[in-house]
């Protein structure tokens, strides 16, 4: 009822860490595109084969932006989908099964209701079936006006590999939309190729594969630069477009493409064991923010994860995040920003500590601080987090926040 939400609200508002207000509606009206690096961690960036970069583009295009190398994504079972609702609501994902099939008629207020009273088209973009993980129910409840699925892309059997359209070709076709988009806009889109298996024709495979033995780990690099190739491209087709100024680039992988299952050959390309530190560490994806007018780039080695994406995008367009929805995370940018990262399986990742199946580890040297815990305040605030986020969730809460715009739904 509404007293449990008001709980759940005094929790937040005591863990909001305010906003960076040098950047507070600084990008006003400007387009955002939201892009999903399928399956991409961080441990390719900045790794060669055969003296080759996996990827070249990114290694430049990071130093050109806002790049978060400690971001890490923080899905359960229901893989994209978890982050993209991450991303949009600033809630956890549930523990099991994905909350796209479970829950998606409840209220929310995510980024794309908020936006749309501010006069944004919102819409979402995926060359693959609306239905695949109910993204045709979801995204109305999200507040998304349009959702480009399979049914908008030209797919031909040449222009496809593995799960569908390739992503060069998702992209070409992708700015050809945008560029006749109502402006201003959110766009979310979705890469695919770089999915496990991580198959490719032959004439796209440019980086030659790695040689552990495990086809798996050794065809995810030529997947990768793939990806990485297409972002390039993206980007150049942005900037022909007239939309680049324009537009707040952000781009964020969405979960582990290796699994654990493949430990042995990670720690052959690593050169080091796969400890449950390193396993948590591989857990970290890229995550970057171009601004329209940026001139030079910078690393940020903060720890954050999905949970604060909404936030710090709404802070940048002039929506102050606490007052027009309720948000587990914070703005990056926030000076007061507390390194705090709670992944779903209860996994806690602060700017000192790693503290996953009950052991503590030394976050920069991964030492294990044995007979340690965290702090009594931080595994409540862990707890709580989830505990609160699910209940949110299971008991459709949002009711009862008080909305101050429109959250109808729309037809995709
Ligand atoms: C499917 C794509 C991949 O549309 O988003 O889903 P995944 O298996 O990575 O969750
Ligand atoms: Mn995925």
């Amino acid at each position: 009822n509404d007293s449990e939400l008001a709980g759940i609200q005094n929790f937040i508002r005591s863990n909001d860490t305010g906003v960076n207000a040098e950047l507070h509606g600084k990008y006003k009206g400007k387009n955002v595109v939201v892009i999903s690096l399928e399956s991409l961690q961080d441990f390719v960036l900045g790794m060669k084969v055969n003296g080759k970069e996996v990827t070249p583009f990114l290694n430049q295009y990071t130093k050109q932006s806002y790049f978060f190398d400690n971001f890490y994504h923080q899905t359960g079972q229901g893989k994209t989908s978890d982050a993209e609702f991450l991303i949009d609501n600033s809630l956890y994902p549930t523990d099991r099964g994905a909350v796209f099939f479970t829950n998606p008629t409840n209220t929310y207020t995510a980024t794309p209701s908020i936006l749309r009273k501010d006069g944004y088209y919102t819409s979402v973009m995926h060359a693959n079936n609306a239905s695949f993980w109910n993204r045709n129910m979801m995204y109305p409840h999200l507040g998304y006006d349009r959702f480009y699925n399979e049914k908008d892309y030209k797919i031909t059997p040449d222009t496809s590999v593995g799960w569908g359209l390739k992503d060069e070709n998702f992209f070409e076709q992708s700015v050809n939309i945008m560029k006749t988009m109502p402006q201003p806009f959110y766009n979310r889109m979705i890469t695919l190729t770089n999915h496990y298996p991580f198959e490719l024709d032959p004439k796209d495979q440019t980086i030659d594969k790695l040689n552990t033995g495990d086809a798996t780990v050794d065809n995810y690099v030529t997947t990768v630069h793939y990806l990485d190739q297409s972002l390039k491209q993206f980007i150049d087709e942005m900037k022909a477009s007239g939309l680049y100024d324009k537009t707040i680039i952000v781009m964020y992988g969405d979960h582990y493409g290796i699994s654990e299952n493949h430990n042995a050959a990670m720690s052959k390309v690593l050169g080091k064991e796969i400890t449950p530190y390193e396993h948590i560490q591989l857990q970290r994806t890229p995550f970057l923010i171009h601004f329209p007018d940026q001139k030079t780039g910078e690393t940020i080695h903060k720890v954050t994860g999905d949970i604060n994406v909404k936030p710090t995008i709404l802070n940048l367009l002039g929506e102050d995040p606490a007052k027009t929805s309720l948000n587990f995370g914070n703005d990056m940018f926030a000076p007061n920003y507390k390194q705090f990262v709670v992944l779903r399986d209860g996994t806690i990742v602060t700017d000192k500590y790693i503290y996953t199946g009950e052991k503590m580890y030394d976050r920069l040297t991964g030492k294990e601080l044995v007979g340690q815990k965290p702090p009594k305040e931080d595994l409540d605030k862990a707890q709580k987090s989830l505990k609160y986020s699910d209940d949110i969730i299971s008991k459709d809460l949002l009711r009862f926040y008080k909305i101050k715009y429109d959250v109808v739904d729309t037809k995709s």
